[in-house]
């Protein structure tokens, strides 16, 4: 029997949950998924992983690691950082491309997930049921759990007025992705990078697997559905690169530090929203934070600070105010600004070109970190 050195606990349907189980499978870890309701998980990690949330991991030797983006970066840095690329442009896009999949897609994932109770009621019910603990109601307790999301689709902003612009940027997204694995395996040529493990997310759990966003998968956009498949299993899966000619891609990023205009054209199409709704939330965190110049270093991050409204195509929108966003933005800030003048301006027309130029300086007035599992304020 395989050894099983890591307990990744999570359900299949949890959004971030996605991205670590991904991050496992896709570099070769072995990891044994266990539902977060068992008396090991209750009893002895949730008190060392500073509360309770999917995903958490805990190594044999003992370590516990939550959060999905921490979980990634803990085996990243043990690993000698297989998944994040050597040149400055790709390294940026790779992790301006995580936090747009952990924060930019929850609109469309809460709206195809909560917005067709015919197709998906009952898929949802049975998963939400599978991760209650022993000896409660399963039903009620599941029935709350479905509810609190419901609501929480609607503070991201799914709302009857947004719908159809959830939707017609969405599918605007997967023709452009779908367009872009049409060419390459994953994002940034033959090798996931970070940014395939943020952007897996949203689309695993929700898009990629409830059944209504599933069949718009199936129907309207096949590679990205084979991309989803593809980073969920440990093998190479893309014999239709092979059967369709050569397959130039090796297990590598793509060379010279190339952006492809394929990706180009996924990332604009990101930015149309993301970027309003970065720019807007950190005014209204950096306003919440004005009028709490007594809030102490260490105190725990909020997961959301209110609502942030903002504008895209002429259409007004809201979303919740989360810092976790810049906490997850600061890692392609920081990567960013620790590069030469030359590098930042050939980074910086990439980003231009990409429209996402300006989420660069989107900054909050205080830093955040990561302290015993926990996302603070410095
Ligand atoms: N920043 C965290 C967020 C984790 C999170 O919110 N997970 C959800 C499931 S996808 C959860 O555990 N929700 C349960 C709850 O909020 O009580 C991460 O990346 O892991």
């Amino acid at each position: 029997m395989a050894e099983e050195p890591i307990t990744l606990y999570g359900t299949p349907l949890s959004l971030y949950t996605g991205k670590a189980r991904s991050y496992l499978i896709k570099n070769g870890l072995v990891y044994r998924e266990v539902a977060p309701s068992t008396s090991r998980y209750l009893e002895n990690v949730v008190p060392r992983a500073g509360g309770m949330s999917m995903p958490t991991v805990e190594t044999a030797d003992g370590i516990v690691v939550r959060d999905g983006t921490e979980i990634a970066e803990y085996f990243e840095s043990r690993m000698g950082h297989p998944s994040t690329p050597p040149g400055p442009r790709q390294q940026v896009v790779s992790a301006l491309l995580d936090v747009i999949g952990m924060e930019g897609l929850l609109r469309p994932a809460m709206h195809y997930r909560w917005s067709f109770p015919d197709e998906n009621h009952d898929f949802l019910s049975f998963h939400f049921a599978s991760i209650v603990p022993a000896g409660l109601d399963q039903t009620e307790v599941a029935g709350k759990g479905m509810e609190r999301m419901r609501q929480a689709a609607m503070a991201f902003g799914v709302v009857p007025e947004s719908v159809d612009g959830i939707e017609a940027r969405y599918l605007a997204l997967l023709s452009a992705l779908d367009r872009h694995f049409s060419k390459f395996p994953y994002l940034l040529g033959g090798r996931p990078s970070l940014g395939d493990f943020g952007l897996i997310a949203p689309m695993y759990g929700h898009l990629g697997r409830d059944p209504k966003p599933l069949s718009v998968l199936q129907a309207k956009a096949i590679r990205v559905f084979r991309w989803v498949e593809r980073m969920n299993r440990p093998e190479p899966d893309r014999g239709e690169y092979v059967a369709e000619g050569e397959e130039p891609f090796g297990d590598d990023f793509l060379p010279n530090d190339e952006i492809p205009e394929t990706l180009v054209a996924v990332l604009q199409q990101m930015a149309v929203d993301f970027v309003p709704e970065t720019l807007a939330a950190a005014d209204h965190i950096n306003a919440w934070l004005d009028e709490r110049p007594d809030l102490a270093a260490g105190t725990k991050v909020e997961r959301g600070v209110g609502r942030a409204h903002f504008e895209v195509e002429g259409e007004g929108l809201h979303g919740l105010a989360q810092p976790h966003r810049f906490y997850l933005l600061g890692r392609a800030q920081a990567a960013f600004d620790a590069l030469s003048p030359a590098d930042r301006s050939r980074v910086e027309q990439t980003l231009d070109q990409c429209g996402l130029r300006s989420a660069l300086d989107a900054r909050l007035s205080r830093g955040i970190r990561f302290q015993d599992n926990v996302e603070v304020w410095e």
